[in-house]
């Protein structure tokens, strides 16, 4: 690879690591790109010099484990471009893919910061940021909330509300309309590091990546409508932005289902986890135990009733998930 394919592709967010990854593949006549957007049956891949549609090799059709954001190793012609194979991710942003049984759906791979885009109207719901930030710290990727719309009310008092679930994240914000803090979101980029933007769909998202790259790229919704049923993006797509950095843009999320660990609620709870342990029992339930401090901060004014409910409901909910992850490892073995 010449000096001027390698800076090309480090733009791009390619690293020693994958670099190694790749050499460790020993195929020849292949080349690394990244997988820039996912239309279903071809994807957009970038390659060091050009981005071309691509099909899935063979090896991977069956399985289709690829996300925007992948590293890929692709065999590129002028008659076809094939994938050939993945490289390992060092990160991945994953929810559980609707269904019975849990399958992570991958929403981005090898990302380095979750722009969490929340509106500051009548969207705004800390219950569905404590969510995401959990799926945000089992990834690897850092966490920014990124309140929108501003132009619409008054941050301040939204941005307050922040500070008591996400103390020490940073917040920006942006109006996608008057251009305000797009240059504090333009500052957390930089060359080679992707950042992803998720949130409900409608929030602006998309707006605020056209202003990030200078021009519409994206389509946006035409007229103000608070979220309901219909969406404007349709798929993943990953985009440089002039300047440094890449982002990728996502469809709205619905319910973003958990598929996180246990570390990751403590981590976005570590107000209720820290009472737990002056708790009298170590495996206090935190209902009706004697000397529950969970119990004394509720009733004391510290902590919150609703977030105690939000904490019990992401709880019940990943205790569901390792069930039907077990259920689905025994149907393997039998
Ligand atoms: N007032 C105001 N409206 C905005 C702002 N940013 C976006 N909008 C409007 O909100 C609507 C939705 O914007 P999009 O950028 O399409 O939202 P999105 O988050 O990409 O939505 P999905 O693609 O469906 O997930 C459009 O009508 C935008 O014009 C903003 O900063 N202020
Ligand atoms: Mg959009
Ligand atoms: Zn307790």
């Amino acid at each position: 690879m010449n000096s001027h394919d390698r800076a090309a592709l480090e733009e791009l967010g390619w690293n020693e690591r994958f670099a190694s990854a790749f050499d460790a593949l020993g195929l020849d006549d292949l080349q690394p790109g990244r997988l820039a957007a996912d239309y279903g049956t071809k994807f957009l891949v970038q390659l060091a010099g050009s981005a071309p549609l691509a099909r899935l090799g063979s090896a991977l059709r069956e399985t289709r484990l690829v996300a925007v954001g992948d590293w890929l190793a692709v065999h590129d012609t002028p008659e076809a471009t094939e994938v050939r194979a993945v490289l390992r991710r060092q990160s991945a942003i994953t929810r559980e893919a609707p269904g019975r049984e849990t399958a992570a759906q991958v929403i981005a791979a090898n990302v380095d910061l979750v722009f969490i885009a929340t509106s500051a109207d009548t969207d705004f719901n800390l219950r569905r940021i404590e969510r995401l930030l959990t799926v945000v710290y089992q990834s690897g990727a850092a966490p920014v909330i990124v309140l929108t719309k501003v132009d619409l009310n008054n941050p301040d008092p939204f941005e307050t509300e922040l500070e008591t679930i996400a103390a020490g994240v940073p917040v920006v914000a942006v109006s996608g309309w008057t251009g305000d803090g797009v240059e504090t979101v333009r500052m957390h980029l930089s060359r080679g590091k992707t950042a992803v933007l998720v949130g409900s769909s409608g929030v602006g998202k998309s707006t605020l990546i056209n202003r990030l790259l200078g021009e519409e790229v994206l389509r946006t919704a035409e007229v103000h409508h608070s979220g309901q049923g219909r969406h404007t993006t349709s798929h993943r797509q990953l985009l440089k932005v002039p300047g440094g950095g890449l982002v990728i843009d996502t469809p709205g999320l619905r319910e973003i289902q958990l598929w996180a660990g246990a570390e990751a609620l403590a981590e976005v709870f570590l107000d209720i986890e820290a009472l737990a342990l002056r708790c009298r029992f170590t495996d206090c339930r935190h209902e009706t135990e004697p000397d529950c401090a969970v119990v004394a901060a509720l009733e004391g004014g510290t902590l919150e009733a609703s977030r105690l409910t939000s904490y019990r409901k992401l709880q019940r909910e990943l205790r569901a998930i390792e069930v039907k992850a077990a259920v689905r490892v025994k149907r393997r073995l039998g």
